[in-house]
């Protein structure tokens, strides 16, 4: 049965910076298709919201000498504020550190644990930080991180994995099955061949951090983000506490995300799902990527967008006109303040502003603001007629198969041609001629009525133009705009219009290239100078699983003198050395000779696991091992503890 509800989400952003204009292009996005179908008088639930765990965040926080929470709540007043300056009609913004949404995480998790589809095991890989994944040595690019080209770092963990390989031959069934659930069909071809590759078991939990959900079943282990993170879907529509609510919009229609999460959505999203029982959402849609005047963003570059400052000044319809006019929603776009500019003053201010203006001042100036249709027609009147007729279905199907720019370029076809029906009938000739009064009258109905359907087809993407030309043409504005009400005739004689403001300022550039709009002068935000690279800080290794005081007591620690020393012979990083302990002196080999010299070592005390077991290296056994400092660079220096009688113990 045809619920006629709809569930669109967003990705939930990583509240790890302010966000961007390619953020706010996705909720731009949506927000259309939830405005959309919202004129077509369906139930939307629209979801948003901030992904706030992961070790990425919690090292945000401990450099900025804050707790995560701190750190992201700040973050995120910013994401609620750009949602709301940008007209985001987001229904409700889900938080992944919100107590509603840990319970579906440890509920979720319990549920697959004790069906059998989760197990311990250790684990050794390369992981992404900012993408907060492991990768195989065999799916790195030039050693990088695939999806984001940052370095990898080697993490070693006890880890809980969950079974999703056991599942390869359902979900390859369920995409054949299900043709149109990864759009557009390119990435489908991309995920069939990642998957045909083979599908691993996916590492859910981690010890090296705690800024997550902890795993119900085993305390020093938290939640894997991206397994919390797909979970917010289902916490949004309040899975597992209101069974109706839940129901009513479950399975979501669409999740749109970034090319670069598809995978996350499409294989490990529905097979967590599966094996929770639950149904598979009925579409992923992979939209492509954003650049800026033809160059990925980036904060080294100095071209990053914030959209609050673009919205500043252009206004937030400016802005979203652009992002879902000028892009092609499955291609990656170029978003350019010229292109910006030119757009708005196009198809804005002139196309639909003039539009609005000219008819309404006309409409004032002939019949002192009173609409009525004479019934005095003439052929061209059909053909304008026609076309609000045949642009409802266009924009309906486009909008349909999420074809916005060309359902948006329908709409101001008929824009266009309303302009030029005024050129074509001139009115102002008319008004000359007492026998075309009627004539006139019904010119001008024809005009306000293009416009009044041109209001509801513009309501998902500029969404204040529409209330403002209901207004001008003396229409009450309805709480919600209906697309069965964009049929010809809609308008009632006797309206009064009520000329108003100009619906889109024009942009004027001055002599000093800012800005001119409405009077106010705006200076362009220059690109700051690209700051120095920041050095890049050394990457600390990843703390090792917890160990207990029993098996730290094992190792007798020793301060011991180093009494003679030499190079091992045919090694370059051994050396010799003859080492005493209280009463004994004992052959110890060690990897130091890159960063000490045998002289350096003699008379020196250093730190000695004494009862390791004996090794024999370059034909020398050696019985102990020193300790030393060192950094991920190579870096290495001797643990110490002058003074010391040799023999000491440490503790
Ligand atoms: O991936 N152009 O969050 P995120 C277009 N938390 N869209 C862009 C873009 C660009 N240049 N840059 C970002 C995450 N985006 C996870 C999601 S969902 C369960 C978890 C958009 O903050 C695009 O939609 O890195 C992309 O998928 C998303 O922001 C990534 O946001």
């Amino acid at each position: 049965m045809d619920k006629n509800t709809y569930y669109i989400t967003t990705p939930i952003y990583y509240p790890s910076d302010k966000l961007h204009i390619g953020h706010a292009y996705c909720t731009t996005v949506a927000d259309a298709l939830a405005r959309y179908h919202r004129i077509k008088g369906e139930e939307v639930f629209f979801l948003t919201g901030s992904d706030e765990h992961g070790l990425k965040i919690q090292r945000k926080a401990a450099e900025k000498g804050v707790t995560p929470l701190q750190y992201v709540d700040e973050i995120i007043a910013n994401f609620q504020l750009l949602w709301k300056e940008l007209n985001i009609s987001n229904n409700d913004f889900i938080r992944t550190s919100q107590e509603r949404h840990h319970k579906v995480v440890q509920d979720t998790l319990t549920k697959i644990y004790e069906k059998g589809d989760i197990y311990k095991k250790n684990y050794e890989g390369l992981y992404c930080v900012p993408c907060e994944s492991y990768w195989l040595e065999r799916q790195l690019v030039d050693g990088k991180c695939p999806d984001c080209g940052r370095p990898v770092e080697k993490m070693q963990e006890e880890s809980y994995f969950f079974e999703m390989s056991k599942y390869a031959d359902w979900w390859m069934d369920f995409i054949d099955k299900n043709p149109d659930f990864i759009q557009p069909a390119s990435r489908r071809n991309e995920m069939i061949n990642f998957v045909k590759q083979g599908l691993e078991d996916l590492c859910i939990t981690r010890t090296t951090f705690d800024w997550g959900i902890p795993v119900p079943f085993d305390q020093k282990h938290v939640v894997y983000v991206w397994f919390d993170a797909l979970l917010n879907y289902l916490t949004g529509i309040k899975y597992g506490t209101d069974e109706a609510m839940f129901n009513k919009f479950w399975p979501a229609s669409l999740h749109l995300v970034g090319k670069e999460i598809v995978r996350f959505h499409t294989i490990i999203w529905p097979i967590m799902l599966h094996a929770m029982g639950v149904e598979i959402p009925k579409k992923v849609y992979g939209h492509g990527w954003l650049v800026v005047d033809g160059d990925k963003m980036s904060k080294s570059k100095g071209n990053v967008i914030d959209p609050l400052a673009l919205i500043d000044e252009f206004g937030a319809d400016a802005i979203r006109y652009f992002l879902l006019r000028e892009i092609n929603l499955g291609s990656d776009g170029n978003f350019s303040r010229d292109a910006l500019i030119t757009r708005t003053n196009a198809d804005l201010a002139n196309d639909l502003g003039n539009l609005l203006h000219r008819t309404v001042s006309m409409i004032e100036k002939y019949h002192g603001g009173i609409v009525a249709d004479m019934g005095a027609s003439e052929p061209i009147d059909d053909e304008l007629k026609a076309l609000v007729a045949s642009t409802v279905a266009d924009f309906t199907k486009q909008m349909d198969n999420m074809e916005i720019n060309a359902a948006i370029k329908s709409v101001w076809g008929l824009i266009s041609r309303a302009n030029k029906y005024i050129d074509e009938t001139a009115p102002w000739i008319l008004a000359k001629d007492e026998t075309k009064a009627d004539r006139l009258k019904t010119v001008m109905y024809n005009l306000a009525e293009t416009l009044r359907n041109v209001a509801i087809l513009v309501s998902p993407f500029i969404t204040t133009a529409s209330p403002k030309i209901y207004a001008q043409l003396g229409l009450e504005v309805p709480a919600q705009f209906l697309l069965k009400e964009a049929v010809w005739g809609g308008l009632a004689n006797g309206t009064k219009v009520a000329k108003g403001e100009p619906l889109y300022p024009r942009i004027e550039i001055d002599k000093d290239g800012c800005t001119v709009i409405g009077g106010k002068k705006y200076v362009p935000q220059v690109a700051a100078p690209a700051p120095a690279p920041e050095p890049e800080k050394p990457a600390m290794e990843p703390i090792k699983p917890e160990c207990t005081m029993a098996d730290f007591e094992k190792l007798d620690l020793r301060v011991g003198k180093v009494v003679a020393a030499e190079k091992v012979k045919k090694s370059k990083k051994l050396l010799k050395l003859q080492v005493e302990i209280g009463d004994e002196v004992r052959t110890v080999v060690s990897g130091i000779a890159m960063h000490y010299t045998a002289e350096e070592l003699v008379g020196r005390n250093v730190i000695v696991i004494a009862n390791l077991a004996p090794a024999t290296l370059f034909g020398v056994e050696s019985r102990g091992m020193i300790l030393a400092a060192s950094d991920s660079q190579g870096k290495l220096v001797l643990a110490d503890a002058p003074d010391m009688a040799s023999g000491s113990r440490v503790k």
